[in-house]
Protein backbone atom coordinates (compact mmCIF):
# COMPACT_ATOMS: atom_id res chain seq x y z
CA UNK A 1 0.00 0.00 0.00
CA UNK A 2 1.51 2.73 -1.36
CA UNK A 3 1.02 5.27 1.98
CA UNK A 4 2.06 2.91 4.23
CA UNK A 5 5.09 3.32 6.22
CA UNK A 6 5.87 -0.33 6.86
CA UNK A 7 4.82 -1.39 3.06
CA UNK A 8 7.82 1.66 2.47
CA UNK A 9 10.25 -0.56 4.75
CA UNK A 10 9.14 -4.13 2.57
CA UNK A 11 9.81 -2.36 -0.47
CA UNK A 12 13.08 -0.68 0.91
CA UNK A 13 12.10 2.79 0.53
CA UNK A 14 12.70 3.58 3.85
CA UNK A 15 15.25 2.02 5.65
CA UNK A 16 14.63 -0.43 8.18
CA UNK A 17 17.22 -2.62 11.08
CA UNK A 18 16.21 -5.69 9.39
CA UNK A 19 16.11 -8.80 11.85
CA UNK A 20 15.05 -10.90 9.56
CA UNK A 21 13.06 -11.79 5.96
CA UNK A 22 11.63 -14.27 3.90
CA UNK A 23 8.56 -14.41 1.41
CA UNK A 24 6.05 -13.20 3.50
CA UNK A 25 7.66 -11.90 7.21
CA UNK A 26 10.11 -9.37 7.51
CA UNK A 27 11.56 -8.08 10.79
CA UNK A 28 13.20 -5.43 12.00
CA UNK A 29 13.88 -3.07 14.96
CA UNK A 30 11.89 -0.79 16.46
CA UNK A 31 12.82 2.84 15.70
CA UNK A 32 11.65 3.97 19.31
CA UNK A 33 12.68 0.95 21.36
CA UNK A 34 10.67 0.73 24.37
CA UNK A 35 13.25 -2.55 26.15
CA UNK A 36 16.62 -3.86 25.49
CA UNK A 37 15.08 -5.55 22.97
CA UNK A 38 12.50 -4.18 21.14
CA UNK A 39 11.88 -5.49 17.48
CA UNK A 40 8.56 -5.59 14.83
CA UNK A 41 7.07 -8.80 13.20
CA UNK A 42 4.97 -8.42 10.15
CA UNK A 43 3.66 -9.71 7.24
CA UNK A 44 4.92 -8.35 4.14
CA UNK A 45 0.73 -8.63 3.23
CA UNK A 46 -0.62 -5.28 3.79
CA UNK A 47 -3.60 -6.32 6.70
CA UNK A 48 -4.26 -3.17 8.42
CA UNK A 49 -4.39 -4.72 12.18
CA UNK A 50 -5.57 -7.86 13.82
CA UNK A 51 -9.38 -7.14 13.36
CA UNK A 52 -8.98 -6.89 9.29
CA UNK A 53 -7.58 -10.90 9.21
CA UNK A 54 -9.38 -12.97 7.27
CA UNK A 55 -9.72 -16.91 7.91
CA UNK A 56 -7.16 -17.27 4.89
CA UNK A 57 -4.57 -15.39 6.79
CA UNK A 58 -4.69 -17.76 9.61
CA UNK A 59 -1.74 -19.75 8.72
CA UNK A 60 0.66 -16.33 8.05
CA UNK A 61 -0.46 -15.37 11.51
CA UNK A 62 0.51 -18.79 13.16
CA UNK A 63 4.15 -18.43 10.78
CA UNK A 64 4.58 -15.14 12.22
CA UNK A 65 4.07 -15.78 15.59
CA UNK A 66 6.65 -19.00 15.45
CA UNK A 67 8.82 -16.44 13.47
CA UNK A 68 8.20 -14.20 16.63
CA UNK A 69 9.07 -16.65 19.63
CA UNK A 70 12.23 -18.02 16.98
CA UNK A 71 13.31 -14.14 16.93
CA UNK A 72 13.00 -13.65 20.35
CA UNK A 73 14.80 -16.49 21.44
CA UNK A 74 18.49 -15.57 19.19
CA UNK A 75 17.89 -12.23 20.38
CA UNK A 76 18.69 -13.67 24.38
CA UNK A 77 15.06 -13.52 25.59
CA UNK A 78 14.92 -17.50 25.51
CA UNK A 79 15.61 -17.78 29.21
CA UNK A 80 13.64 -14.94 30.66
CA UNK A 81 10.70 -14.45 28.23
CA UNK A 82 9.45 -11.60 26.30
CA UNK A 83 6.29 -9.75 25.97
CA UNK A 84 4.57 -10.03 22.14
CA UNK A 85 2.03 -7.44 21.28
CA UNK A 86 -0.40 -6.68 19.07
CA UNK A 87 -2.00 -3.17 19.24
CA UNK A 88 -5.38 -2.52 17.05
CA UNK A 89 -6.88 0.57 16.14
CA UNK A 90 -7.49 3.90 18.68
CA UNK A 91 -8.51 1.76 21.68
CA UNK A 92 -4.98 -0.58 21.26
CA UNK A 93 -2.80 1.75 20.51
CA UNK A 94 -1.75 1.36 17.49
CA UNK A 95 -0.26 3.96 15.33
CA UNK A 96 0.85 2.09 12.32
CA UNK A 97 -1.90 0.40 10.45
CA UNK A 98 -0.32 -2.39 9.42
CA UNK A 99 -0.23 -5.30 11.22
CA UNK A 100 2.64 -5.54 13.35
CA UNK A 101 3.93 -7.64 16.53
CA UNK A 102 5.92 -6.19 18.97
CA UNK A 103 8.84 -8.27 20.44
CA UNK A 104 10.30 -6.72 23.83
CA UNK A 105 12.42 -8.10 25.88
CA UNK A 106 15.65 -7.80 28.22
CA UNK A 107 13.91 -6.45 30.96
CA UNK A 108 10.94 -7.10 33.76
CA UNK A 109 7.70 -5.47 32.08
CA UNK A 110 5.20 -4.32 34.61
CA UNK A 111 1.18 -5.21 34.04
CA UNK A 112 -0.77 -3.67 33.48
CA UNK A 113 0.09 -1.93 30.51
CA UNK A 114 -1.00 2.02 31.66
P1 LIG B 1 2.02 0.69 17.30
O1 LIG B 1 1.81 1.76 18.31
O2 LIG B 1 1.71 -0.69 17.86
O3 LIG B 1 1.31 0.96 15.99
O4 LIG B 1 3.58 0.70 17.04
C1 LIG B 1 4.19 1.19 15.90
C2 LIG B 1 5.66 1.13 16.16
O5 LIG B 1 6.31 1.37 14.93
C3 LIG B 1 6.18 2.19 17.13
O6 LIG B 1 6.71 1.53 18.28
C4 LIG B 1 7.28 2.90 16.38
C5 LIG B 1 7.52 2.04 15.18
N1 LIG B 1 7.81 2.79 13.97
C6 LIG B 1 7.06 3.78 13.43
N2 LIG B 1 7.65 4.25 12.31
C7 LIG B 1 8.79 3.51 12.15
C8 LIG B 1 9.82 3.53 11.16
O7 LIG B 1 9.81 4.29 10.20
N3 LIG B 1 10.82 2.62 11.33
C9 LIG B 1 10.85 1.74 12.38
N4 LIG B 1 11.89 0.91 12.45
N5 LIG B 1 9.89 1.70 13.31
C10 LIG B 1 8.88 2.59 13.19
Amino acid sequence: MSDCIFCKIIAGDIPGKKVYEDDEILAFHDVNPQAPVHFLVIPKKHIRNIMELEAADTALLGRLLFKAQELAVEQGCGEKGARFVINCKDNGGQTVDHLHVHVLGGRFMEWPPG
